[in-house]
């Protein structure tokens, strides 16, 4: 997808929308949670009943080639098939057309799509005409259906569930549960530690069902507002979401939709009759609430045209923030609510047709989603003294990405031309070092090859682009670094993370942090909280402490734009922004649709004030290269 700012106005059109982010590759945990494996397993909707052909949403074929690639995965199956299936998933979950449309009756036009060969698209094809696909029905016949829903266990991979499997005949979540009750008789051989791990990772799992990572919450709501633009054409004026998902929350609750029509009934009867709906909660004469099948709850509102701008302020919060903005308005005779202004004293109503409107009539300036917390925007808007914030546009590089040399998925170069499309000058090249050994992590023999490929890279693009020889270099358990000193001298670059023990004591990981940042030659301090955004809490470390070092030493900070990383999070880049420690925003891509995930950092950085100032990487390489401290010296 094209780059572009996805703030500026949205494009005139009919049925206007202002644009929700971009889509962008959800992880395949993602994905997951859209449609549970679960509901492939026994929903009826999904599993292939040979009933009369439907249609079937690009997200539904990406889990079920998902679930395919995951029963490879535990039968053992070659990796490059697996590989296979897993991209094909995530390029048609992005697609922005739907795959059976693009398909129109002939597997050969499926092929169009990048990472659909024959073998799949054949598989497709039938799907499609029968509703049924063969090979699927096969190989899922091939192990017990519970296992593949161990795979969602943090830490759970499939030689795990195998050995769940074969050696403790152990094929469901529920059963694994039970066995982990006496460990000692029903997992023997398995030790302490590794218990441990699964009691805390099954822990994990029910406990954050009710908030969606606003990635997927993203996505989702840009599918039902296409679909609802199709259904209700012209009687819809405007769509927009709302609530915290127009904010950019990390986690969203439930979705909020606004529509502006004078056909409040056409819409809602196109709304609860959209193919994503599983039941309607409500429906009344301006609003509808439903529950997707995915489990997402969505409400939407209709009001007229002209009081959008009223409606659209509202509807966003956050409720803090309206309560602020009501008082404000008290104090000037004005009676705010989500139809108008009203004069207290007179009656007299005033509609607001522009949410800029709303802000101007209490002398406010109009404040982006982003900032509506109650958490300094609205003195900062009546002061005219509105950050101006950082847009996605504005960076110049990504200093944090994997090729095929670790655990990405394309080549250098593919990587490359996958940033210079979104408009990028430079990525750093972060494969992982050898400590990873599940990432395929590069000792230094294999390091000084992968700087041969770059140097040609570099010499090919001259002026055009440039690939910085960089590293994920691992933080050990004890704070040294997992590569040595000579060869981390030689990098342009560098880019220290932890990974493993991230459970130590608040003390312990402190101290190692702080002492990476105190090597001369880690750069960038990555992805710092070890969060990933439900399923694994943040690390115990001392930010503050970090904060303080890093500015001392300088140190950037990363934030991470992986949409179940987001780390730093909005509130922890703006107290480090506050303080004054640079940061970068990196996607940390394993393909080139990957870059796509700045969209999540930028996200995170807007809620947290920052301008282009704050985030070094919005300045060329050649300027970015003397604010490091191996260049300061
Ligand atoms: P969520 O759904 O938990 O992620 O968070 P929101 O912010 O989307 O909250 P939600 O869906 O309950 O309500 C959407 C917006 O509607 C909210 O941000 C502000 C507005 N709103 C809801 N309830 C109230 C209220 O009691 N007072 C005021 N002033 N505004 C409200
Ligand atoms: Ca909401
Ligand atoms: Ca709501
Ligand atoms: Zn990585």
């Amino acid at each position: 997808m094209p780059r572009k700012s996805e703030y500026a106005k949205p494009k005139k059109s009919n049925a206007r929308t202002e644009r929700s982010p971009q889509r962008s590759p959800a992880p395949r945990e993602e994905r997951k949670r859209i449609v549970p494996s679960r509901s492939l397993a026994n929903d009826s909707s999904v599993r292939s009943v040979p009933d009369a052909p439907r249609l079937w949403s690009n997200q539904e074929i990406a889990a079920l080639l998902d679930r395919i690639g995951d029963i490879l995965s535990i039968q053992g199956e070659n990796r490059f098939k697996i590989i296979a299936y897993q991209r094909a998933a995530d390029v048609i979950e992005h697609s922005s057309r739907g795959v059976q449309e693009v398909w129109q009756g002939d597997p050969a036009n499926l092929r169009a799509i990048p990472g659909v060969g024959e073998a799949i698209a054949d598989k497709l094809d039938e799907l499609f005409r029968t509703g049924q696909m063969s090979y699927y029905e096969k190989i899922r016949a091939q192990i017990p259906e519970g296992l593949v829903d161990m795979l969602a266990i943090p830490g759970v991979g499939p030689k795990t569930v195998a050995k769940f499997w074969k050696e403790y005949n152990i094929t469901t979540l529920e059963g694994l549960k039970q066995a982990l009750e006496n460990p000692e008789k029903n997992l023997a051989g398995l030790g302490a530690k590794t218990i441990e791990n699964l009691k805390q990772g099954i822990g994990t799992l029910g406990a954050h069902t009710t908030r969606v990572r606003l990635a997927v919450a993203s996505y989702f709501v840009q599918e039902l507002i296409d679909e609802l633009k199709n259904a209700c054409g012209d009687a819809a004026a405007k769509i927009s979401p709302a609530g915290s998902l127009r904010r950019l929350r990390p986690t969203i609750g439930d979705l909020d939709l606004l529509v502006a029509s004078d056909q409040p009934q056409v819409i809602l009867d196109a709304f609860v009759k959209l193919p994503q709906v599983r039941e309607v909660l409500a429906k009344g004469d301006t609003k509808a609430t439903i529950v997707a099948h995915n489990g997402m709850q969505a409400d939407l509102r209709v009001l007229e045209p002209a009081r959008w701008g009223t409606a659209l302020q509202y509807f966003t919060g956050s409720k803090e923030h309206n309560i602020r903005v009501r008082e404000l308005a008290l104090k000037k005779g004005l009676s705010l609510s989500e139809w108008s202004y009203t004069r207290v004293k007179s009656g007299k109503e005033i509609l607001c047709a522009d949410e800029k409107e709303v802000y101007a009539q209490i002398g406010m300036d109009w404040i982006p989603p982003e900032l509506r917390e109650a958490s300094g925007e609205i003195e900062a808007a009546l002061e005219h003294k509105l950050p101006n914030l950082i847009q996605l546009g504005d960076l110049k590089g990504d200093l944090q990405c994997h090729s095929k040399w670790s655990d990405g998925s394309a080549t250098i170069r593919e990587m490359a031309e996958g940033a210079r499309q979104r408009g990028l000058h430079y990525i750093a090249i972060t494969d992982h070092s050898q400590g990873l050994g599940v990432a395929r992590g590069l000792d230094p023999k294999r390091t000084r090859e992968q700087w041969r490929e770059i140097d040609a890279l570099n010499k090919e693009y001259g002026d055009a682009f440039r690939v910085l020889k960089s590293v994920e270099v691992e933080i050990r358990a004890d704070g040294t670094l997992d590569l040595p000193d000579d060869l981390l001298a030689g990098y342009d670059i560098v880019l220290a993370t932890t990974h493993s023990a991230l459970n130590q004591t608040r003390e312990k990981i402190t101290q190692r942090v702080v002492a990476a940042l105190r090597h001369p030659r880690v750069d960038i301090f990555g992805h710092p909280t070890g969060q990933l955004i439900g399923t694994r809490e943040p690390s115990a470390l001392d930010l503050e402490e970090v904060f303080r070092v890093a500015l001392e030493t300088g140190t950037l900070l990363e934030i991470d734009g992986t949409s179940d990383r987001m780390d730093l999070n909005d509130v922890n880049a703006r107290r480090a922004a506050e303080l004054g420690v640079p940061l970068v925003i990196d996607s940390d891509a394993h393909h080139p649709d990957g870059f796509d995930d700045l969209y999540w950092g930028i996200a995170m950085a807007r809620r947290a004030w920052l301008t282009k100032a704050n985030v070094l990487n919005t300045l060329e390489w050649d300027e970015l290269r003397k604010q490091l401290k191996r260049f300061k010296g």
